[in-house]
């Protein structure tokens, strides 16, 4: 199969029409890819991912085909998807304080264009979730986008369509971990059009890759929230006299089992299955 892009953790591939999302077992911390794998991450992603489409049909239609018409190879991580034409909006919404959403805040007061009350913190609560777009950078940084800007580039209508699914999706994702103890604190979306104007979800949704995931049990607002998923590799990265420059560290065995663990259990929590 032709290889269409290859992503730090993830590939897609090209199979006639459709494409082969693969999800590896790489790891990133700080950015950077380490060189040793994390048995089953890319399972348990690829699984979560496929739970959270079926919970969200109600919302949106996503790009999924099949997620077991894949090449034997990656069988468990890898999903056949409808080739769409991707929108150039990272759809993000938030409902903590993190990142750079935390970094707009600080300089601005506001996110988006939306004011906050004064003193919030790293990590505390939104009233309401915000919709904050960036753009698609090929290299570098996203960049924050305005709301004329996204409907700019995908007209008023589309860009709508985008802001509401994007925080319906949110909304439904962080009231459904917050019943099972998870925080999620923001979460990244892309979407793209079938070729009969059909909006629909793609990539990865509601992942540790692709949203912020914390125990709601040790939330505690103005201070760095404690990852669920890759605290480990940053509690042991940070002892080491590393650069965070390419290339990373390689992992000890016991910080790629508990982080495993982490990975099997955030999945078994949240859906109520174990992976097989
Ligand atoms: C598409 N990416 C991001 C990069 C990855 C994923 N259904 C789709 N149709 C057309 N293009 C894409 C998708 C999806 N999803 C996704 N880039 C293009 C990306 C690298 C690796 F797995």
């Amino acid at each position: 199969m032709e290889l269409v892009y290859s992503g730090k953790v993830r590939d897609l591939y090209a199979d006639g029409d459709d494409l082969i999302m693969v999800a590896s077992d790489r790891v990133s911390v700080y950015d950077v890819v380490l060189p040793t794998p994390i048995p089953d991450k890319g399972r348990v992603l690829t699984q979560l991912s496929l739970w959270w489409f079926g919970q969200l049909t109600d919302v949106i239609t996503s790009h999924v085909i099949s997620a077991t018409d894949v090449p034997a190879q990656w069988a468990g991580r890898a999903i056949r998807c409808r080739r769409l034409r991707m929108l150039p909006v990272e759809c993000i919404a938030r409902g903590y304080l993190a990142g750079l959403g935390l970094v707009s805040y600080n300089e601005t007061g506001a996110i988006s264009g939306v004011r906050l009350p004064p003193g919030l913190g790293e990590g505390s609560r939104l009233a309401e979730p915000v919709f904050t777009p960036t753009t698609k950078a090929a290299a570098g940084h996203d960049r924050p986008m305005t709301r004329l800007e996204v409907a700019e580039l995908v007209g008023a209508s589309v860009a709508a369509d985008l802001e509401r699914v994007t925080l319906e999706v949110y909304r439904r994702g962080a009231e459904l971990a917050a019943s099972r103890g998870i925080v999620i604190a923001d979460t990244k979306l892309e979407f793209g059009m079938a070729p009969d104007g059909r909006l629909m979800l793609a990539d990865e949704v509601l992942t540790p890759d692709s949203s912020r995931f914390w125990l709601a049990s040790a939330w505690q607002p103005g201070r760095p929230q404690r990852s669920l998923d890759k605290q480990f590799l940053r509690d042991w990265s940070s002892g080491l006299n590393w650069d965070r420059q390419p290339p990373g560290p390689a992992i000890p065995a016991e910080i790629v089992a508990a982080t495993r663990e982490r990975y099997l259990e955030l999945y078994a929590r949240l859906t109520g299955r174990e992976l097989g």
